[in-house]
């Protein structure tokens, strides 16, 4: 429990502030090496006789004498920063949810995770020292920011040192790498994830505690590094976690963004998009590494020249550059002092702007190479399974994959001399097809810088390269205009037409006469580069993300490419880390966990499946659910600071978080909300057990229906949330800006996990694994991973409703639904419908969401009306919430199928997903330090 600071403690760390700014000098450079030289037994002994020296006493003195002359300006911010601390301190103890369990987890005497030296005299040291090296400042006076850097440097310099260690242990053991090619990580923060997996949280926790400051205010001034939109992002950087911890060879590849994903706000209901400006402060973690700086290049056109051993080189000539500049991120590995790298790549201008030297011609193109570079890593593209088609998103793509390919064969000739072998050292996984032009940039690289024939090169790209498809929505598949492509990257795509042209003889010879399937199969085809079709004739390895997901790959929708190469398919069910969404996430539960079944599960998931005795356990059962009452203590707080609404901790706590997409049925569970509160208006007496709906989301700024959605959802809000006759049995809330650090907070106080995706589009979900992980109980369709989350815990431990994906297909492709019959025929739903447009929820405008109900009614804006199944799903829904609501009423049951939840979940870990993709496709080499 953070304490707020006593006077000997403070005293001690004045002294120790002084020793430390004596020992170490006030260069600035020199700083790293005199923090390093301190972990060193010597160095450690010589700082403690400086904490001895007179001079450092009187510094101390001085000090202290300042905080007791009560006029000076520093003073009056101590005291207030004192009160301040104290402030925190004590509401954190009136709500103690927050992380203070993983405490006792670290603690216990049989450990089976390991647990890395951490020296917290050098920490606390080291911190003291940033805050004055940084910023002239004493711990009293710095602000909370100013901590929170002061701290994220003190723990990366202990990183660092993990991470020379790893690189060095890689150099020795030259195991094959994977190269994880990703327009998106979404990291979230960095400073408690890192603590945790260098096992130290509790010794920083301590340490920090004993400079007078709460842990939890310094990690909430870390902005999220939000890289990515949503699932496909966030399974990159579940990815990371997993390779480090496992001791496998990984870079992440991506783009620094100088703006990630957009702050969402809500103003009167609606959503509106605030720039995310994550780097205003800078960023403590990260590296800069200019002496791997690549050049990327633009335009132009492809000559070609024949040498003197009569071969054709090719050469893009006439182009624009940009400098590729990668900043390099640390990976930390579980308690196993391994450290990764994500590797983001900054875009700079080739030539310094010098006016001088240029002529009017020059000047212009100097003026184009700079805005080129200003413009490629300005932006996130917020769409998620969805692609907007802009030329700005190609070059994103052909940045940082041409650098991250450019680098790793640098990196492997570095160490190699036969590139023809690449393959052994080496494996791209294509992170859906926004980086498939790695296929054609590893063959230009090999050809055309390393002289390989074609076939030399093919053999090399066909078996480096693995593709990773994340959706069947049709609007998310990548086609490029052929025009803007080949304007773009002249050679690579004549690289990429002749990969066609063979490819296309391969289908004609396999089936003869059959133009067809050329049409159908072809990578160039109506005008359109088609990256799916490129990403699986040019890779080794094509998987889906669950196992329903890859069957309806198999057999719908890649079913001519499953025919041809039906050893190319696999899947990989997605998993999560359960060292973010459980040990930092909710640290009640994880400490919990741990005292009935040990620490294993934090590196061995599975191993969590022995709390399934503890679940008819009537005492673990009452635990379970005061945990469970904690967190949603924590999260109401949360809710009242950020939306002003009181909800009630008593109340089920039902949720829906995710992108906002019409296929993830928002829609269809705000209907649902509706029709519930028209109930209870007919039947004031019914039963009904009070409920709290919480919704976050974030739409694509350019999605109406979906933004349309956001406004719905908050305009049910205040309806029903004002409404005394109703007595706050339900609450309606939306949480503003979803994003990874609330989520931990949300997924732990959750009760309900809707995972209501019309059955066949969501590939796999990975927010159902969060869920479960914390003990909520699944309300879904059969659908992505809900599917095999089902099959772990059973169907009576949750909630099943809804079209099959079969029914839903076979609908699809046959017709026969027509959602005004539903709309005709059933009462309940009319009337819903109708206050779409009736003004119920919209009094000033009551036309305001005419588009949602043509959504479902029209074919007006849709080629088919509900095209998500909402009305056909909305009974089977309704009738399943009728079951949830049934089923909490038994608290010991319900507590029982919670805990049987998080005992199911082993087979969810992100750890497990990595080691098939190890075993099956990358065949990496594990590391031992
Ligand atoms: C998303 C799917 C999710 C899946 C994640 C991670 C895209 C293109 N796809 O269902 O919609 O969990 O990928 O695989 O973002």
């Amino acid at each position: 429990m953070a304490t707020a600071k006593k006077p000997e403690t403070k005293e001690t760390a004045v002294k120790k502030s002084a020793a430390a700014a004596k020992k170490a000098t006030a260069k600035p450079e020199a700083k790293a090496a005199a923090k390093k030289a301190t972990a060193k037994p010597e160095a450690k002994a010589a700082a403690k006789k400086a904490t001895a020296k007179p001079e450092a006493k009187t510094a101390a003195k001085k000090t202290t004498a300042k905080s007791e002359a009560k006029k000076a300006e520093p003073v009056k911010k101590t005291a207030a920063k004192k009160a301040e601390v104290a402030k925190k301190t004590a509401a954190k103890k009136a709500e103690p949810a927050k992380k203070t369990a993983a405490k006792s987890t670290a603690k216990k005497a049989k450990s089976s995770v390991p647990k890395l030296d951490f020296d917290k005299e050098l920490f606390k040291r080291s911190v003291l020292y940033n805050v004055k090296t940084l910023y002239r400042k004493t711990m009293e006076e710095a602000t909370d920011q100013q901590i929170f850097q002061a701290v994220s440097y003190a723990i990366k310099d202990q990183i660092v040192d993990h991470w020379l260690k790893t690189q060095e242990a890689y150099e020795k053991q030259d195991p094959k790498t994977v190269y994880y090619l990703s327009m998106e990580f979404l990291m979230g923060r960095a400073l408690g994830n890192s603590m945790i997996n260098l096992t130290a949280y509790n010794d920083v926790k301590d340490a920090l505690e004993e400079l007078g400051v709460d842990i939890n205010v310094i990690e909430d001034q870390e902005p999220d590094a939000a890289l990515g939109n949503g699932g496909l992002g966030r399974l990159a950087a579940c990815f990371l976690d997993s390779l480090a911890t496992l001791g496998y060879s990984a870079y992440g590849c991506g783009i620094r963004y100088r703006y990630g994903m957009f702050k969402q706000e809500i103003r009167d209901g609606y959503q509106v998009e605030v720039p995310d400006n994550w780097l205003a402060e800078g960023n403590p973690f990260e590296l800069r590494r200019p002496e791997y700086t690549k050049e990327v290049r633009f335009g132009g056109y492809v000559s070609c020249r024949t040498d003197e051993h009569g071969r054709n080189n090719y050469y893009q000539e006439g182009y624009q550059a940009v400098k590729a500049v990668p900043y390099d991120l640390p990976i930390v590995g579980y308690g196993n002092g391994i450290v990764n790298t994500l590797r983001i790549w900054d875009a700079q201008p080739v030539d310094c702007f010098r006016l001088d030297s240029f002529d009017k011609g020059d000047y212009q193109k100097a003026v184009e190479q700079e805005n080129l570079a200003r413009n490629i890593v300005e932006v996130l593209y917020p769409n998620d399974n969805h692609i907007a088609g802009k030329e700005l998103r190609l070059k994103q793509q052909y940045f940082f994959v041409s650098a991250s390919v450019q680098e790793a064969v640098a990196k492997y000739m570095r160490n190699h001399d036969d590139i023809k072998k690449l393959y052994e050292k080496v494996t791209f996984q294509l992170n859906d097809t926004h980086p498939t032009v790695a296929v054609a940039e590893l063959m230009r690289i090999l050809m055309d810088e390393h002289y390989l024939t074609w076939d030399e090169a093919w053999e090399v790209t066909t078996k480096t390269c693995a593709y990773t498809n994340h959706t069947i929505m049709s609007e998310a598949l990548e086609k490029w205009p052929i025009d803007l492509f080949s304007r773009l990257l002249p050679r690579v795509y004549q690289i990429i037409e002749e990969i066609n042209r063979r490819f296309e003889a391969e289908i004609r010879s396999k089936y003869p006469g059959n133009e067809e399937k050329v049409k159908k199969m072809a990578i160039l085809y109506d005008g359109k580069v088609k990256m799916a079709h490129l990403a699986i004739a040019a890779g080794y390895s094509v998987n889906g993300v669950a196992r329903l997901h890859t069957e309806i790959l198999k057999n719908q929708e890649l079913r001519d490419f499953y025919e041809m190469y039906p050893w190319k398919f696999n899947n990989k069910t997605n998993g999560i880390t359960q060292r973010r969404f459980l040990l930092h996430g909710n640290p009640l539960l994880a400490d919990w966990v741990t005292q009935k079944v040990g620490d294993g599960w934090i590196t061995d998931l599975p191993k969590i499946a022995a709390l399934k005795k503890y679940a008819k356990n009537e005492k673990a059962q009452e635990e379970f659910m005061k945990i469970k009452y904690q967190n949603k203590l924590r999260l109401a707080k949360y809710i009242k600071e950020h939306n002003g609404i009181d909800v009630d901790p008593n109340s089920i706590f039902d949720v829906q978080v995710k992108r906002l997409h019409e296929y993830k049925r928002q829609l269809l569970n705000i209907l649902h909300v509706m029709y519930l509160y028209n109930q209870l208006k007919e039947h004031p007496t019914m039963e009904f057990y009070p409920r709290t709906f919480i919704f976050g989301a974030k739409a694509a700024a350019g999605y109406r229906n979906a933004k349309l959605t956001i406004k719905l959802i908050n305009s049910v809000a205040d309806v029903i949330n004002n409404d005394k006759f109703i007595n706050g049995k339900i609450k309606v809330v939306f949480i503003e800006n979803y994003c990874v650090s609330n989520a931990e907070i949300i997924f732990a106080a959750a009760d309900v996990s809707e995972q209501i995706s019309t059955a066949s589009k969501e590939a796999s979900g990975t927010g159902n694994m969060k869920f479960m992980l914390n003990g909520a109980l699944t309300l879904g369709t059969m659908d992505g991973a809900n599917v095999e989350i089902v099959e772990e815990v059973g169907k009576d431990n949750a909630f099943i409703f809804g079209l099959s994906s079969d029914e839903v297909i076979n609908y699809e492709n046959n017709g026969g639904y027509n959602p005004m019959d539903i709309y005709k025929s059933d009462a309940d739903i009319h009337m819903v419908l109708n206050q779409l447009i009736n003004g119920t929820y919209s009094p000033d405008d009551p036309e305001r969401f005419r588009h949602l109900y043509n959504s479902l009614l029209n074919t007006e804006s849709t080629s088919r009306a509900d095209t998500y199944f909402i009305l056909k799903d909305f009974k089977s829904y309704a009738e399943a919430q009728k079951n949830v609501e049934k089923a909490y009423r038994n608290r010991s049951k319900w507590a029982q199928s919670a805990i049987l939840n998080v005992a199911s979940s082993g087979k969810f870990t992100s750890d497990r997903t990595i080691q098939e993709y190890v075993d099956d496709i990358w065949h990496l080499d594990k590391v031992v330090l």
